[in-house]
């Protein structure tokens, strides 16, 4: 049985919402951020040092870092959906968005949210993070020019992954300048899967709006 450790308005809410997907048999446990310091509680470190979320645990098998969970959900428990045949090129550029979306993609937003918790707003490093925000949040918004998913135009884990990206987006940038990437936001939530995933846990900061 797989176990979800869900930490609240979190990346492991597409984990959630990657388990009902594939329909597989799963069971959350959930870990509430520290008020004062959103970070996650010690007890997280019991399931994996780092402490962070998402982990599952599967058996014998503690996996850590969204990108290799949802690839490991796929392959084990995917029956072959969402996951391009590994021959296919398809099967690349899945590969890539999915790395992408936890290393350069996310990078500049993290670095807009930790900056902006200095007392002068990080205003040194200002020029550089937004030139980054605009290059990646760019770079995304012109590779959903005239289609619904990431590759192949089919809906993969690879959307899984961005979803957070769309998601957390529009507290660092205007979305005016993202409509593509507004629009893939809705329809991932628009998913029925996506939904049961909200339902099933606490209020999702980052979900949709009412
Ligand atoms: N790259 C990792 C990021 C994991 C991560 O930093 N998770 C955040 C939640 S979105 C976390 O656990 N924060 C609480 C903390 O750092 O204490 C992944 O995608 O799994």
């Amino acid at each position: 049985m797989i176990t979800v450790h869900h930490l609240n308005h979190s990346r492991s809410q597409r984990i959630i919402w990657l388990c009902e997907e594939i329909g597989v048999d799963f069971e959350i446990v959930t870990y509430q951020r520290d008020p004062v310091t959103n970070l996650a509680p010690p007890e997280l470190e019991q399931i994996h040092p780092l402490g962070k979320s998402p982990v599952i645990t599967d058996g014998d098998h503690t996996i850590i870092e969204s990108g290799a969970i949802i690839d490991y959900l796929l392959r084990h428990y995917g029956g072959g959906q969402f996951l391009p045949a590994t021959d296919s090129n398809d099967h690349e550029q899945y590969l890539q968005w999915l790395h992408y979306g936890e290393s350069g993609a996310v990078l500049p937003l993290m670095l807009k949210l930790y900056t902006s918790k200095l007392p002068d707003g990080g205003e040194a490093l200002k020029p550089r993070i937004n030139d980054e925000l605009t290059r990646h949040l760019g770079y995304i918004e012109k590779s959903l020019e005239g289609v619904n998913w990431f590759v192949g135009n089919t809906f993969s884990g690879a959307d899984v992954q961005l979803s957070f990206i769309a998601e957390i987006a529009p507290m660092m940038y205007s979305v005016d300048k993202l409509p593509n990437l507004m629009a893939f936001r809705n329809r991932c939530h628009e998913r029925p899967a996506y939904q049961r995933a909200i339902a099933k846990t606490d209020f999702y900061a980052y979900g949709p709006k009412n």
